[in-house]
């Protein structure tokens, strides 16, 4: 009989509870650190799963992933969970110390099982992959990919995962090295477990920050490594902003060079090819932002003419607000610079920034006001930035390429395509997405995910508990919730410690978006969320603790 460990684990929370009444604080925390921590349950939680308490040992030895047709992406991935199952930990048990704990269900979880001997069908020596269609050897994850799959792994050791398309076999892939663990003699092991699994959003993603501090490619593909362990298929890149611009353009090579940190914190063609690849491995696709009208002030050095001078007193000050969107040299430069991202950047889409556009430069310059006036649009800064956006998004159009946008943009009542993404990333979150998709845009959410706030105490239950729908509108409105974000600016954050304030922060969001709707039970989550976060440490990435005291398993090295 299959005994589901959800059942188990209500069980398990219902005793600890009734020890905090009676126990002082200090030796609830204590008894709780030494707890046996949750094994083997996936995170994100996956659509539907059951799973019972028998156990099958896998024999590395033997272990091999299974496929009947060629798939360069998915032999690559076959290669990396091998070493990530089975290299980490090496176990040396031997056969004879092994045992089976079935029946261990019939006892309380706490219990060490019966040792008994190893039957050869109690051992897991293959997973059958079966991809239904072709293999997408060439192609790019998008937000139509289908990440759905169907999990087996049934009590005679057989084990299959079945796919539609690679996208769903890699998520599976990921899942079934989550599923394994080691038991009481370090031995690999996966629990009887049935998993039909799909994500409930189609972009979830993770925005970074590399202008405010240059965030090296080693660390991008850390954190893409991690990003793939939560599920997360999109990274947004903020890759430019007003500090810094560490692109390196074919087409205005004088954009880096003038105005990088330095020549090292610079990423080259090669580097950018590479990453992208590196994420299509992995399902994530890299959506870059290229910020502007303002949140561009990089841009300036190697484009004069491109920046509005703003004046003081009725002269140049010397300084320059966001780009001039009356100058000559404007759009041809859009025209050029957005002809090479499309052509850089795989993506269907581009995210062109548009927000937090101050309009005081704009106002302080006689030559933007002359203009606006022959526009026939005098003192309306709204119409001077509906101007500005509205060129640009048809220059992208132009280049085929769908766009996103923040919120701003189209709370400035500017208009903008119909099939335009709509990014919330401010304001009270539920007004706001009622807004913008009463206005029939698309929709992605990430104001309540600004990780760059920090504070003392368990931030990630307001993560966990804020959901993309959670608005009040229409099935119409609803259905144009495409998913959502969360954002870790650069101010305070650089390659010493991106991973470690993202992860396992960022681990919420990634179940709110993957997983069923309704998936709200914090306790439940937060044993799962405390051995996924160890699970991040284990495989080498610096995951920080949810809550103290306690330990992982295996500490970091
Ligand atoms: N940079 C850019 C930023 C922010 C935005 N755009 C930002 C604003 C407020 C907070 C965090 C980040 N640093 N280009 C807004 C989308 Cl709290």
């Amino acid at each position: 009989m299959a005994v589901s460990k959800f059942g188990i684990f209500i069980f398990c929370h219902i005793h600890i509870l009734s020890l905090t009444t009676a126990n002082s604080k200090d030796g609830y925390d204590r008894y709780k650190a030494l707890l046996p921590k949750t094994q083997g349950m996936p995170w994100p939680l996956p659509f539907q799963m059951t799973s019972s308490e028998d156990q099958l040992f896998i024999d590395k030895d033997r272990f091999v992933f299974n496929l009947d047709q060629r798939c360069d992406i998915l032999s690559y991935a076959f290669k990396r969970y091998t070493d990530i199952i089975f290299g980490a930990d090496d176990s040396t048990v031997s056969q004879t110390k092994r045992f089976s704990n079935r029946n261990a269900h019939q006892k309380t979880v706490f219990e060490f099982a019966i040792p008994r001997p190893l039957r050869d069908d109690d051992v897991v020596t293959a997973l059958h992959v079966d991809v239904q269609g072709q293999c997408m050897d060439d192609e790019y994850p998008s937000l139509q990919s289908d990440e759905s799959y169907n999990l087996q792994i049934n009590p005679n050791g057989f084990a299959t995962l079945d796919a539609k398309q690679v996208w769903g076999a890699l998520r599976g892939l990921e899942t079934f090295s989550q599923l394994i663990y080691n038991n009481d003699d370090g031995a690999f092991v996966i629990n009887v477990t049935s998993i039909t699994d799909k994500p409930r959003f189609q972009h979830r993603g993770i925005l970074l920050d590399s202008s405010r501090h240059f965030l090296s490619v080693n660390v991008l593909k850390k954190n893409l490594d991690v990003m793939a362990m939560n599920k997360i298929n999109v990274f947004h890149w903020h890759i430019v902003d007003g500090t810094s611009f560490p692109y390196e353009s074919y087409t205005f090579p004088d954009m880096s060079a003038m105005s990088a940190y330095t020549r090292k914190e610079v990423y080259s063609q090669e580097d950018i090819k590479d990453l992208i690849e590196y994420a299509r491995l992995r399902g994530i696709r890299i959506i870059p932002e290229f910020d502007s009208p303002g949140h561009s002030e990089s841009w300036g050095p190697a484009n004069p003419g491109l920046l509005t001078k703003c004046f003081t007193a009725g002269k140049w000050d010397g300084s320059f607000g966001p780009i001039d969107p009356s100058s000559n040299i404007t759009y041809p430069f859009l025209t050029q610079f957005f002809t090479e991202i499309s052509q850089v950047f795989k993506d269907q889409y581009i995210h062109l920034g548009g927000d937090e556009v101050s309009f005081d430069c704009w106002k302080s310059n006689p030559d933007v006001n002359a203009f606006m006036t022959r526009m026939g649009f005098p003192n309306d800064y709204s119409k001077l930035e509906e101007y500005y956006m509205t060129k640009l998004l048809q220059i992208v159009d132009s280049a085929k390429r769908n766009y996103i946008i923040w919120q701003e943009v189209v709370d400035n009542n500017v208009t903008v395509a119909a099939n335009t993404v709509v990014e919330v990333w401010k304001g009270e979150y539920q007004k706001e997405m009622a807004a913008v998709t009463a206005k029939g845009y698309k929709v992605l959410l990430s104001s309540p995910w600004y990780l760059d706030y920090i504070s003392y105490g368990k931030d990630w239950y307001k993560y966990y508990l804020a959901d993309p729908q959670d608005f009040n509108g229409t099935q119409e409105q609803y259905d144009l919730v495409m998913g959502g974000e969360a954002c870790l600016w650069g101010e305070f954050v650089d390659d010493t410690n991106v991973l470690s304030r993202l992860w396992p922060r960022a681990s919420p969001i990634a179940e709110r978006l993957w997983s069923p709707i309704g998936t709200f039970d914090v306790k439940s989550a937060e044993m799962r969320l405390d051995e996924h976060r160890c699970r991040m440490v284990k495989r080498g990435y610096p995951a920080q603790p949810i809550d103290g005291p306690g330990f992982c398993p295996h500490e970091f090295v």
